[in-house]
């Protein structure tokens, strides 16, 4: 009886070891890093590539406050100001979208395309997408603020994007596809390729400008405080299956049940 009871509780024991290790495999399947910042992007479907951000309005903004590589304090708000916002779609899971607007009264353009790109101003948009949290992961999209540039793994192929200049406002439209052919200075070529955004997921996100003037770069500032190229300086970019959809009229999409209500 004894002998019996005894496999009892190994059986017992093995089950609750059992059950342990699938929990903890499935809690680890989904990402769950926790940097200092986290983003959480909502889903925007039928977005359109056009520099108007009428399907934008519901989408959390984040300041551009935060120095990075270069400037010793923050610039006045005419010199330079940005905000940012991210947002995705699971019909189009490759693809991150941004919106990112700057005040920048001074526009440097004096490099050619994909040289020295971080002189320029330029807005840079880089991943940690497997959360590995070391140099060798990140990966770097810029784009000029001249409206053309593609720089680092930047290519025609894999950003859509769409730059509205008012004066000294700059409007962005950004859907960088992870999964296209990257630019030809592509740093860690093959991070993120099998990257495709759902619900709960979380990945590494820095965004910032270089803002460029006098034939210098006289600041680099983001959303997060820290080197470009420092891993841990990153925030958290979690996508959450939410919807950011707005009705023509710029109001949020009510579905019945919610009017009812
Ligand atoms: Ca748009
Ligand atoms: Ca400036
Ligand atoms: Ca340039
Ligand atoms: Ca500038």
């Amino acid at each position: 009886m004894k002998t019996y009871y005894r496999s009892i509780d190994s059986i017992r024991c093995i089950l609750s070891l059992l059950i342990t290790l699938i929990l903890t495999v499935s809690i680890t399947n989904v990402s769950i890093a926790k940097r200092e910042k986290e983003y959480v992007a909502k889903q925007i479907d039928n977005i359109k590539i056009d520099g108007k951000l009428n399907e934008w309005v519901n989408a959390e903004v984040v300041n551009f406050d935060q120095l990075k590589d270069v400037g010793v304090e923050l610039p006045k708000a005419s010199d330079f100001s940005g905000n940012g916002r991210v947002a995705w779609s699971a019909n189009d899971p490759t693809r991150i979208y941004f919106a990112v607007e700057i005040t920048d009264d001074k526009l440097q353009d004096i490099n050619p395309d994909n040289a020295r790109w971080w002189e320029d101003d330029s807005v840079e948009f880089m991943f940690d997408f497997d959360n590995e949290m070391v140099r060798a992961a990140l990966v770097q999209w810029t784009l000029g603020a001249n409206g053309k540039d593609h720089s680092a793994a930047a290519s025609r192929e894999n950003t859509e994007w769409v730059l509205i200049r008012e004066g000294t406002k700059y409007t962005y439209e950004v859907a960088i596809d992870a999964a296209g052919p990257r630019g030809p200075n592509p740093g860690n070529a093959n991070a993120g390729k099998d990257f495709k955004a759902k619900d709960g997921l979380t990945i590494g996100l820095s965004f910032h400008m270089n803002d460029c003037e006098n034939g210098q770069r006289q600041h680099q500032i983001g959303w997060i405080a820290g080197q470009a190229w420092d891993a841990l300086a990153y925030g958290d970019l979690t996508f959450d299956k939410e919807s950011l959809d707005v009705e023509p009229s710029g109001k949020l999409a009510l579905t019945w049940g919610a009017i009812k209500r």
